[in-house]
């Protein structure tokens, strides 16, 4: 199997009903998890951003850097985002993410989670610029860290780790009906670095 291979295993439903978040262990091997890692912790742009709520503007609890095609703009808790250039390792990756998706990915928000304190509080990936049941692959390198699942209205929650080398596609409902985090842990945990691959709709036509 060379570093670039697809993934072999199939992938796991995490969702009882209203929507789909499939879970990949190893989509990609230890190898290129740990190349990957390391080049995109120091390679990218990352930077911290100030999110606007509540009136208040309070720094994000994560670094993060927004890559995609030209005129792929995306914006989420005041935040406007301008798309940096695809570099070749995040450009390999989408690759991987667009077979297991089945969808051409035009852009990824890249986070990187330094350490415990670093999270990303309850939301969904529900702004208009992804239009109504958006496909998202989120890869994870690095450190392991918990990922949580709301539904709205049940309040059902599903709790996950995701290993170094996951991935997980969410689609249908799966933003509609649920909210999703990763929560701040006291255990010594670790950076992180999740990309979130995402369609964003009219990419072309804002680039022109
Ligand atoms: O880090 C993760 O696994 C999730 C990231 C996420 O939910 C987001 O950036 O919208």
């Amino acid at each position: 199997m060379t570093l670039f291979d697809p993934p072999t295993g199939e992938g796991r439903e995490l969702l009882p009903h209203g929507g789909s978040a499939v879970l990949f262990l190893d989509a990609i091997t230890p190898d290129h998890e740990r190349t990957a890692f390391s080049t995109l912790r120091s390679d990218l742009p990352w930077h911290q951003n100030q999110l606007h709520m509540f009136g208040r503007k309070i720094p994000e609890p994560r670094l993060v850097t927004w890559m995609g095609d030209p005129g792929a703009e995306y914006s989420y808790s005041g935040i406007n985002l301008d798309p940096v250039p695809w570099i070749p390792t995040v450009a390999k990756l989408r690759r991987i993410c667009a077979e297991l998706a089945g969808v051409d990915f035009n852009s990824v928000l890249a986070n990187l989670y330094r350490d415990g304190n670093d999270s990303v509080d309850w939301h969904a990936d529900d702004e208009p610029e992804l239009g109504p049941e958006p496909v998202i692959a989120s890869l994870s390198l690095g450190a392991t860290r918990r990922f949580d699942l709301r539904h709205r209205t049940t309040g059902e929650t599903i709790r996950i780790d995701l290993p170094p080398g996951s991935v997980v596609v969410m689609s249908g409902r799966c933003q509609s009906e649920w909210v999703h985090r990763v929560a701040k842990t006291k255990r010594p945990v670790g950076p992180r670095v999740n990309l979130t691959f995402r369609v964003i709709r009219d990419a072309a036509r804002n680039s022109g």
